[in-house]
């Protein structure tokens, strides 16, 4: 991995609060990959568990997803060699930018994030001021490494908005420090809705199991997902307005086999949805079966994955290190002698 200022840089992460699923794979993780075969730009990947303790997780799950969403990475053909990639609470920098941008980010800008009204009404018992604060250390994830691009699902384009204008606030007050970051966000994939309630997003930390396909579950569970997927009353596979169930499986159903909506309507043309799902559930599994089998085998390899997270972390903290000590200086706290 080498980071070139003559590229343009990516950043992107999740949380790992759940078992991924095809909605962070088709949303996210797929479209890093395309990113990362040009060689045209620095790739930053990273896993957001300090983003996750903004709901309560179990600390021993919360560890071992850590390990596993990285190993999802890996398993997706994202390459340790080529970008960086890392766990955000291995760069202290993160939280450290936080704090300062959290000084930067108004009230009244954190309260309209749709994510954190969301979020608060699901937990009612626990709205704590990280829940709030959290866009502040996503921007600093963004900006602390001059990222361009972010590559995200729609749902977080709020967010990666919201670092925009802070690091241009910032800009304003003490000149030139933070790129101006922009979202990245392919139009097939970008929202990839429930399979229970397929006017909701599709949602790792979903209590009904049967709402989400993970990325990691057996073709036997994926088949059966999607035979239970809410559609409705008519029989026509066709994209068309009102039809969320449907639409939602024929967009996962092309985002896997690259087919447009037209062919995926000719395709199932007089045939019924009972067959147009099980089409959705064997593309699917089909398309994952080979990262599975790449995540079992590096998953019974947990010495090469830490290798990786190490020296991965050791890089980005040296990269961060250098914008944090510009902006230590621009705000004016005072430098320690060495
Ligand atoms: P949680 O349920 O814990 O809030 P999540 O499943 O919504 O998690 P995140 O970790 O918030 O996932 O998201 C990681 C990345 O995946 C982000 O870029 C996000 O936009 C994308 N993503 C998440 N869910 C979807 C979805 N249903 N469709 C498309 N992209 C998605
Ligand atoms: N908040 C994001 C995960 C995330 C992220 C980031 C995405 C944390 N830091 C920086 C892009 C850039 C989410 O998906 N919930």
């Amino acid at each position: 991995m080498e980071f070139s200022k003559d590229k343009k840089t990516i950043f992107s992460a999740v949380q790992p609060s759940g078992n991924l699923t095809i909605g962070n794979y088709l949303g996210a993780i797929k479209n890093w990959q395309t990113l990362q075969d040009g060689g045209e730009f620095n790739c930053l990947y990273c896993v957001a568990d300090m983003h996750s303790i903004t709901v309560r997780q179990d600390p021993a799950l919360l560890r071992r997803r850590t390990l596993e969403t990285m190993a999802v990475y890996v398993a997706s053909g994202l390459d340790p060699e080529k970008n960086i990639m890392f766990v955000q609470s291995h760069v202290p920098a993160h939280a450290e930018l936080a704090w300062v941008l959290n000084c930067y980010t108004m009230f009244g800008e954190l309260s309209r994030m749709t994510q954190f009204k969301d979020k608060s009404a699901k937990n009612e018992q626990n709205i704590n001021a990280g829940l709030f604060t959290y866009p502040a250390l996503m921007a600093a994830d963004i900006l602390l490494y001059g990222t361009d691009l972010v590559p995200v699902g729609i749902d977080q384009k709020q967010h990666v908005e919201l670092a925009r204008d802070i690091a241009v606030r910032f800009n304003q007050i003490y000149g030139d420090t933070f790129t101006v970051p922009e979202p990245y966000i392919l139009q097939t994939g970008k929202k990839i809705y429930s399979l229970a309630e397929p006017e909701k997003k599709m949602s790792k930390s979903d209590e009904n199991v049967n709402s989400f396909i993970g990325i990691l579950d057996s073709r036997d569970v994926i088949i059966k997902k999607f035979k239970r997927a809410v559609t409705d009353s008519d029989t026509h596979v066709c994209y068309a307005e009102g039809k969320n169930g449907i639409n939602n499986l024929m967009t996962i159903y092309s985002c896997f086999t690259g087919k447009t909506m037209e062919e995926i309507e000719r395709e199932f043309d007089g045939k019924g949805y009972g067959e147009f799902k099980l089409a959705v559930g064997e593309a699917c599994a089909d398309a994952l079966a080979p990262l599975q089998k790449q995540y079992n085998c590096l998953m019974s390899d947990r010495s090469y994955l830490e290798g990786i997270l190490s020296q991965n972390a050791d890089y980005a903290a040296y990269l961060a290190r250098k914008m944090l000590s510009k902006v230590y200086r621009k705000v004016g706290f005072l430098a320690k002698n060495k």
